[in-house]
């Protein structure tokens, strides 16, 4: 039986009943796909994700891509290599390309929608198949020849990957120290080790394109110190005819040197890959002709931060749907009422009240962070429509820089941390086994909070790049939408303790937000009474801070969503939607009094914060 249970109908309630997504769909840039077909597509990829794809999913952990160090070259196991065959035949990659690419272009709430079922289903396989979404970045960016590429990319099913990461460069992608020099035809030599490279090797495509950051050397005016000097070229695996695609039969020289042996996600390879260092040169082109190579990259990092954030609440929800399914079957222990009698009839642990805290937690973050997930992909619709038509809708591009960090951050880190305290947690001792999924599910699920951008960089992205450089536009566009929501005159007043909680949340984090400016104005040089080391308390609290705008967020969108059920309760309602709406407000309601209320504590802490953390000599940790 398959290991993913997918939560098709919690997807359709945020697209069509909280985000109106039936407006968008058929019009515009998404002529092709009106909200019949969408629903058609749903419901086929939910079929050949929850059966077929999702089957292959703990076949890897008894036999993993191996790797011959002599011929440089991973195998894949084989029922994983037709679970992906299956995947990309289908073709549904072609929702997520401009029409100019061979797309049929979906809006992105539809294709992270898609994404969430195979995502949850059986993960390597989205970081296989992006082959074709690297190649819009090449086209987007790219000159008349990288077009050509582009299209053969997307036509051939190419793998791709993004290379930054060096044994030294982790984070700090501007130390790499890979270097690229300029050819008399117009090629490009790199050399360098990069490390940690997802899918840098496998052999289920005929060709793997390399999108590598290098350092030109030997050009003036370009190379420089720090991500700016960095230049992104296009490096393939094989050498191919550009016009047509075909591969030469010459293998270029970029090597697979090693694969790493890791907690989770077994069948990801993740590679050094060696460049020039065997012989053999590693050739590539500059992508687009300029030099603006962290620019570029940026594009598949945003898209894969979405990603990740995509991913680790995919496992939440099927590690929730495991753990209610397996409640609702364990029988142990007499009810709580009875307890003292040992001759009461023993009961489901569904009756045990800690047994319904943490099922209902489960619920609610997972259907929390899904609509977060769902809602930033409506915002990245907004960007696409306007694009289409000519234009820029530069708030919701803000908005859409504002949430990702949050979508990867905080969904990375809630999840992981209640797949394994709830979500496992729920089966006991069995939950240890590797009889059920969840064992891989905690394992899979942890390094969302690392690769990416760890959730260090996602709080520092988070204050000082999306909030401070934006001058908090976009924090106050979003913050005054929800006061307006919380305060408005056709507000359903059986939410209105919820409304008064979220008031309280956005307080405590609009005052954390505060404290942070504060602190960060009193660093910069000639503030009054100033120290440059109060930047030390910024840094102290931009985790805290990613956490709990995460918080406010996504107990506004389950309040929007308790509100659209609340009206449904009032129709006609099968037994099934009459529990399905009743289970949203309660999910609502259980987030707004279990975890709003901790913003106080969070606030107070960060109104204490000091720089004895800082002071305490190495030595004494
Ligand atoms: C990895 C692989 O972990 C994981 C698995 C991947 C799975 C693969 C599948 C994914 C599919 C992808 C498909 C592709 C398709 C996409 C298509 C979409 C059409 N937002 O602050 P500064 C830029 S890989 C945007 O000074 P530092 C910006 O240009 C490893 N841009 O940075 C900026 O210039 P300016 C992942 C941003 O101090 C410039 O960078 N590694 C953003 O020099 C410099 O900014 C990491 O994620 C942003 N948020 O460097 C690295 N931020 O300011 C983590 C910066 O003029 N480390 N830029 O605008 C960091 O992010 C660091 O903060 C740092 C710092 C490197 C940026």
């Amino acid at each position: 039986m398959s290991h993913y249970k997918s939560n098709l109908r919690d997807i359709e309630f945020n697209l069509f009943e909280v985000l109106n997504r039936q407006d968008v769909l058929g019009t515009g840039p998404y002529d092709e796909v009106d909200a019949e077909t969408a629903r058609e597509i749903l419901a086929e990829v939910e079929t050949l994700t929850r059966t077929r794809l999702a089957e292959a999913f703990s076949d890897h952990e008894r036999e993993q891509p191996s790797f011959d160090p002599q011929t440089h070259s991973v195998t894949m196991p084989e029922s994983f290599a037709k679970a992906y065959r299956e995947w990309m035949d289908a073709e549904f990659f072609r929702l997520e390309l401009p029409s100019e690419i061979g797309g049929t272009q979906a809006p992105p709430s539809l294709t992270w929608s898609i994404a969430e079922l195979l995502l949850g289903a059986n993960p390597p396989i989205h970081m296989y198949a992006a082959g074709p979404k690297f190649g819009q970045v090449v086209w987007a960016n790219g000159t008349e020849r990288d077009q050509k590429i582009a299209r053969h990319m997307v036509e051939r099913k190419w793998g791709a990957t993004m290379v930054l990461t060096e044994p030294d460069a982790g984070s700090d992608v501007g130390a790499g120290r890979t270097k690229a020099t300029p050819n008399d035809d117009g090629t490009w030599t790199i050399e360098g080790v990069k490390r940690f490279i997802t899918s840098g090797d496998q052999d289920m495509t005929e060709n793997i394109m390399h999108l590598v950051l290098a350092r030109p050397v030997g050009v003036d005016g370009v190379g420089g110190p720090g991500t700016k000097g960095l230049s992104l070229f296009l490096v393939p695996k094989h050498h191919f005819d550009v016009e047509t695609g075909e591969l030469t039969g010459e293998r270029n020289g970029a090597f697979v040197t090693g694969v790493e042996h890791k907690l989770g996600i077994q069948v990801s390879t993740t590679c050094e890959l060696t460049f020039s260092g065997h012989g053999t040169p590693a050739k590539g082109w500059l992508l687009g002709e300029v030099h603006n190579g962290i620019k570029q990259m940026f594009q598949v990092i945003e898209y894969a931060r979405m990603m990740v954030g995509t991913k680790a609440i995919a496992t939440l929800s099927t590690g929730y749907l495991n753990a209610l399914d397996y409640a609702k079957q364990r029988v142990q222990g007499a009810d709580l009422t009875q307890s003292t009698d040992k001759t009461a009839p023993r009961v489901t642990i569904t009756h045990h009240p800690d047994v319904r805290r943490s099922l209902m937690t489960q619920k609610s973050f997972v259907e929390g962070m899904r609509s977060l997930v769902l809602y930033t992909a409506s915002i990245q619709d907004r960007v696409q429509v306007a694009q289409a038509a000519g234009e820029r809708d530069e708030a919701a591009e803000k908005l859409n820089d504002l949430l990702l960090p949050i979508v990867k951050g905080y969904g990375s880190e809630r999840s992981w941390v209640l797949l394994g305290t709830e979500s496992l947690q729920t089966l006991g001792g069995s939950g240890f086994l590797t009889d059920y999924p969840m064992e891989q599910y905690v394992r899979d699920a942890k390094i969302d909070t690392l690769y990416e951008g760890t959730t260090a960089i996602q709080g520092q992205d988070l204050f000082f790049r999306k909030i401070v450089r934006d001058n908090g536009q976009a924090l106050g566009a979003i913050s005054a939408e929800i006061a307006q929501w919380i305060g408005a005159d056709d507000a359903n007043p059986q939410l209105k303790d919820e409304r008064g909680l979220l008031q309280r949340g956005l307080e405590d984090a609009g005052t954390l937000v505060g404290l942070m400016v504060q602190d960060l104005q009193s660093s910069l040089p000639g503030a009054p009474e100033g120290d440059p080391r109060n930047i030390y308390k910024v840094g102290l609290n931009t985790t805290r801070l990613l956490m709990a705008l995460g918080d406010v967020v996504v107990a506004w969108l389950l309040l929007r969503g308790a509100e659209v059920a609340l009206d449904r309760l009032n129709q006609d309602l099968s037994e099934a939607d009459q529990a399905f709406y009743e289970g949203k407000v309660a999910s609502a309601r259980w987030f707004c009094t279990t975890v709003l209320p901790k913003l106080t504590a969070e606030r107070k802490i960060a109104e204490r914060t000091s720089l004895d953390v800082m002071d305490l000599p190495e030595s004494a940790f």
